[in-house]
């Protein structure tokens, strides 16, 4: 076959899959949050609690999100781990809030910190609204080297005008300035002028370009002439307008230091230190043990069933109330009804069955538990089974009879039932 028939038929065969996946891709919801790696969203981080302070706000005002995350203790191995670096932030598209203030278990967040696996964290932002839209807010950790992990997330609808925005501080110094054009002017223009040097530099050497070609004709030029003597392309010309150039930015990028020095004496570089935050010991850790026999996906009745034993060294019957994995919370209706905070809130309401009532205090008790929901499917979660890794990962939440609650994170091998 000729070159010329080969290109036309390889791009026919592009052209398919490009048009299908045209007509074929489902609307994208929110941002995303779904598309994370099913065993990634279970084994990661156990975002709890989340609260979100308002579900509308007016430009300029006042955004609360809380919550509980407890790192999993069983990280999956091929990630970096968020015991080396990790940054809590807020997942939101765009600018659209300012944080004025972040805390995890009261200390303050504008540094980086790591977080103990299977430690109970407490975290607290506080963010002002600057766009107008409906944002799907999330709190999230960036994971050094494994990238943001996403929480759970509400709809919050900030009204009003971003011209009304005010974003004013006060420095160390006393002078109060606003943030949202501090500076600007000067970043606008040094950027201008940038591309215009940059522009002079390209343009210099593509002067003649339409009589004489530049890229080809130089690269034929140096083939012929070997490397050893591609120097003689180099006129004095050239070697002028370079040396000016080179000594222009030097001169340029010095001034500018002193310039800015001068109208700025007292500076502090942006701080990106390392924080320690005191992580909190789960009382359940050394009360309630918990030992996976069998965990089940059975495919098309979307229902994860788990069989485990339980030892309870409370002083407390428990009742089991709630599974949550992934963002997703499977709720024993006969414990706790749970209303749905917007309509993408990740709840099942009736999404778990027990075999047994009463875990009694001082016993090993076997119980049977089965999470059933179309969540599983639409949240991509069934994905698992197709992991080189099947294991899934979650908290099981535990109430006694004065309405404590106990914490306990389960993992296990998954095995899928196809039929
Ligand atoms: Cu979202």
């Amino acid at each position: 076959m000729s070159t010329r028939k080969i290109i036309p038929t390889f791009a026919r065969l592009l052209l398919i899959p490009l048009m299908a996946s045209f007509f074929f891709t489902p609307l994208a919801f929110a941002h995303g949050e779904k598309a994370q790696q099913a065993g990634l969203r279970m084994r990661t981080i156990n975002w709890i609690d989340l609260d979100i302070s308002t579900d509308s706000v007016a430009v300029n005002g006042i955004v609360k999100v809380n919550g509980t995350f407890i790192p999993s203790e069983h990280w999956p191995r091929h990630m970096d781990s968020i015991e080396e670096t990790a940054f809590l932030n807020i997942g939101v598209p765009g600018p659209a809030f300012v944080r004025l203030h972040s805390k995890v278990n009261g200390t303050t967040m504008i540094r980086s910190t790591s977080f103990e696996l299977g430690k109970i964290y407490h975290y607290e932002v506080t963010l002002k609204a600057r766009s107008p839209g409906r944002y799907h807010m999330h709190p999230l950790i960036n994971v050094r080297g494994t990238g943001p992990l996403i929480g759970p997330g509400l709809w919050v609808e900030v009204t009003g005008d971003q011209a009304d925005f005010e974003n004013t501080v006060k420095t160390l110094t006393g002078e109060v300035i606003n943030l949202e054009t501090y500076g600007l002017k000067t970043a606008l223009w040094f950027h201008a002028f940038w591309i215009v040097m940059g522009l002079i530099w390209i343009g210099y050497w593509f002067r003649n370009a339409r009589k004489e070609p530049v890229i080809m004709n130089r690269f034929n030029a140096i083939e012929r002439l070997g490397s050893e003597n591609a120097d003689s392309l180099i006129t004095q010309k050239d070697m002028i307008f370079g040396g000016v150039s080179i000594t222009a930015v030097l001169v340029i990028v010095a001034v500018g230091y002193f310039v800015a020095n001068h109208f700025y004496p007292q500076s502090i570089p942006l701080q990106t230190g390392w924080v320690k935050v005191k992580p909190i010991d789960n009382p359940s850790d050394k009360l309630i043990d918990i030992e996976v026999l069998e965990a089940n996906y059975r495919i098309p009745g979307r229902s994860f069933s788990l069989r485990f034993n339980i030892t309870n060294n409370t002083d407390k019957a428990l009742i089991i109330g709630e599974l949550t994995t992934a963002n997703i919370r499977f709720i024993n209706s006969d414990y706790k009804q749970v209303a749905l905070k917007d309509s993408h809130d990740l709840v099942a309401q009736d999404g778990l069955r027990l075999d047994t009532d009463l875990i009694l205090p001082g016993q090993t008790t076997t119980v049977m538990l089965h999470a059933e929901d179309a969540l599983w499917e639409t949240q991509r979660l069934t994905s698992l089974i197709y992991d080189p890794d099947s294991l899934f990962a979650g908290v099981l939440f535990m109430y006694d009879e004065d309405g404590n609650r106990w914490l306990k994170e389960v993992s296990g091998l998954i095995i899928p039932t196809f039929t």
